[in-house]
């Protein structure tokens, strides 16, 4: 019998934490020092015991807005009073329509069409799907197989993590899909360290994909799907030339592109979506986050009209694609994605972005010569600094700097191993970004 006493309160923490079995989270240590937080303004949040931190992560790349936006708020409160909750299947609301439109809008021509669904990780599996069905519907079922990455990041279902290429993330869980092979990363350090937004070297790691092509046979390959730069594993901006090349080469072999720009759209690298930056239409867009500022749960996959179309045949009462969510296009998510796109628009956060860009890049290259940094890379609002790991400790000095940063520090940034992410909100200010770097040099002398 389980006991359901009532138990003692816990000391020392506002709750009992036990409860609460945290996602990619060191829970132990977690627990014995918390990092608990109950408000957020703007470029700041606020800690239970009452501190203002300044946000470095956006949240996890979410807030490109900033926090507590009360246009989001507010909209997602009339909402909710409207209308709370409609089926997505067979039944539609006029903000999920007017939302994809301004998506497509918003996103390279010819990608005009916007699947819904609620998080990074469904849009992956969402994409890779939609991959298999097109090929199968244009009688070509034999093209199977799934392309990723190493050092790839596409979330945590099985489609996603069989082609992500973070070795922790897929060790625990079985064989996971078959038939998926992975390109290399595109990271050389030896010739890309220090580099300011796309490194000159690495656009030849795109022709590793005729080698799978030629290992597999063009006619068993569906889909490949990258992200144009690489967030978790540590800002890994895609090599000049590397997406055309990729492609080039897929195109020429009858397989689909995607781009995964979970954590690139939105303003993130300075453009709507990163294919308009590196001038290369993907048939694919997978977003989340950023769509609805972190407000509300929400990802989605815009779709080539190609694509799209072919599924448009047969008898007009039958479903054309069989796959959704109970939580596909959710009325409270389209809320918070209009009045994002608004603030977006308004206050031309993408062109922010792009214009503080070189400014960033300065300031956080001035960490070279810092205690342990090996090599620090910049793209769009977002940087990656590597740490050199303690001796047979990988990921300690990374783990320790999270924890300075908070509780003595008051910021917040982002960790990849030893490798730390800055990728602030896009409204962040000149003096901000000032303020953060001045931190990180804190932060990065604490742990040395
Ligand atoms: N694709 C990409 C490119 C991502 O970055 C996902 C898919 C999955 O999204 P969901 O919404 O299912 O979590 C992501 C998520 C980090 C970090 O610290 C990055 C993500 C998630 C958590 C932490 O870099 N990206």
């Amino acid at each position: 019998m389980l006991d359901k006493s009532p138990r003692p309160a816990a000391v020392n923490v506002p709750n009992d934490l036990a409860a609460h079995w945290m996602p990619f989270t060191a829970n132990r240590a977690f627990k014995k020092a918390p990092r608990l937080l109950a408000g957020a303004k703007d470029m700041h949040y606020f800690t239970v015991d009452g501190r203002k931190i300044i946000d470095a992560a956006s949240g996890m790349w979410c807030t490109n807005a900033g926090h507590g936006r009360t246009q989001i708020s507010a909209a997602i409160a009339k909402q909710a009073e409207t209308l709370d909750y409609a089926p997505p299947f067979q039944f539609g609301i006029p903000q999920a329509f007017e939302l994809a439109s301004r998506i497509a809008d918003l996103a390279p021509a010819g990608l005009d069409h916007v699947f819904f669904c609620n998080s990074g990780s469904e849009a992956a599996d969402t994409a890779l799907k939609i991959a298999l069905a097109y090929h199968q519907i244009q009688g070509q079922g034999t093209r199977t197989r799934l392309i990723g990455r190493e050092r790839g990041y596409h979330g945590v279902g099985f489609g996603g993590t069989s082609v992500g290429g973070i070795v922790n993330n897929r060790k625990m869980f079985g064989t996971l899909l078959a038939g998926v092979d992975h390109l290399p990363h595109t990271y050389d350090r030896e010739k890309q360290a220090f580099t300011k937004g796309e490194p000159e070297y690495g656009a030849h790691f795109a022709d590793e994909l005729e080698r799978l092509v030629n290992l597999h046979g063009a006619s068993t390959i569906a889909a490949v799907i990258v992200e144009p730069m690489a967030g978790s594993t540590g800002v890994l901006p895609a090599p000049k030339g590397y997406l055309k090349r990729l492609r080039e080469i897929t195109q020429k072999h009858g397989i689909l592109l995607i781009f995964d720009e979970v954590i690139t759209g939105y303003g993130r690298l300075g453009y709507a979506f990163a294919a308009e930056r590196y001038g290369v239409l993907p048939d694919m867009i997978t977003f989340a986050k950023g769509i609805t500022n972190g407000a509300a749960p929400m990802g989605g996959v815009i779709v080539r009209d190609t694509i799209h179309d072919a599924f448009m045949s047969g008898p007009e009462h039958v479903v054309e694609l069989t796959h959704g969510y109970t939580y596909s296009a959710h009325p409270l998510a389209c809320a918070a994605g209009l009045a994002t796109l608004d603030i977006y628009r308004d206050e031309k956060l993408f062109e922010r972005a792009n214009k503080m860009e070189p400014k960033f890049a300065d300031a956080v290259m001035s960490l070279k010569g810092e205690p342990n940094v090996v090599d620090i890379r910049t793209v769009g609002l977002t940087a990656g600094i590597d740490l050199a790991s303690r001796p047979d400790l990988a990921g300690k000095r990374g783990f320790d700097a999270l924890n300075s940063a908070f509780h003595d520090n008051d910021l917040m940034l982002r960790i990849a191993g030893d490798t730390l992410a800055l990728t602030p909100p896009l409204i962040v200010s000149e003096d901000q970004i000032g303020e953060i770097v001045a931190k990180v040099a804190k932060v990065i002398r604490a742990v040395a």
